[in-house]
């Protein structure tokens, strides 16, 4: 599963339904058939499903990436998790130490947000298996997001000599994933470009090609 990691990390597409105007399940369709290559189930946000609507929707969104080979991971919620079967779990700066994470994700990819290269550099040594480094541009998907950091953070991280998979993420679009790839992340990870967008799988093509374009140059 951890392998290829950067391949499958090429556009991956971040979701809960606080981020969609239709139905999550039809949205998570059309961004599948455009080619997302991974999805996040990020259940946050003002009027976000807890509890047993929650595992229900998880679970629906999970047979969609089961059925199409897309990476499914968990934002945030180990129990969640292991009861969707997720093939992993990403984890910001707040929640709960990769340490204690990694204990019940002993085979599962857990990706860590970091915001700085000091912030790499401990997932890194902790065992991150790939790194949300953001955010790239103003972001109006997520209230408590840091301060822009912009794609020289994602250089400044490799100059470090961190190899591990990384992709930007943080307001990006069409118009701005060359700048992230270019600046060494694998992939880009999108939110709104895609759960917004008029045509979901239009979205999901365009920067899809945008970064395979860049990947095969
Ligand atoms: N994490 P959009 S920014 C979930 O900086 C998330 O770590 C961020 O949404 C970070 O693509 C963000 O709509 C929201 O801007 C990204």
């Amino acid at each position: 599963m951890k392998s290829k990691l950067k391949e499958r990390l090429k556009l991956y597409f971040v979701m809960g339904s606080p981020n969609c105007v239709k139905d999550p399940l039809i949205v998570l369709h059309e961004a599948i058939v455009g080619g997302i290559t991974a999805f996040q189930f990020r259940e946050k946000g003002k009027g976000a499903l807890t509890g047993q609507d929650a595992i229900y929707l998880g679970s629906e969104l999970r047979k969609l990436c089961k059925a199409h080979d897309v990476l499914f991971i968990v934002n945030d919620d180990v129990e969640l998790a292991l009861k969707l079967k997720a093939d992993g779990l990403h984890i910001g700066q707040e929640d709960d130490s990769l340490l204690n994470i990694r204990a019940n994700m002993l085979d599962k990819i857990v990706g860590v947000s970091a915001h700085n290269v000091a912030e790499a550099e401990i997932a890194v040594r902790n065992g991150a298996d790939y790194l949300g480094a953001g955010p790239m541009y103003t972001t109006l998907t997520k209230l408590d997001a840091r301060e822009v950091q912009g794609p020289q953070m994602i250089r400044e991280i490799r100059q470090n000599g961190i190899v591990i998979p990384i992709v930007g993420i943080g307001g990006i679009t069409a118009e701005t994933a060359e700048k992230v790839v270019e600046s060494g992340a694998d992939g880009v990870a999108v939110v709104s470009a895609i759960s917004l967008a008029a045509s979901p799988q239009k979205a999901a093509e365009e920067i899809l090609q945008i970064v395979n374009n860049y990947h095969t140059k």
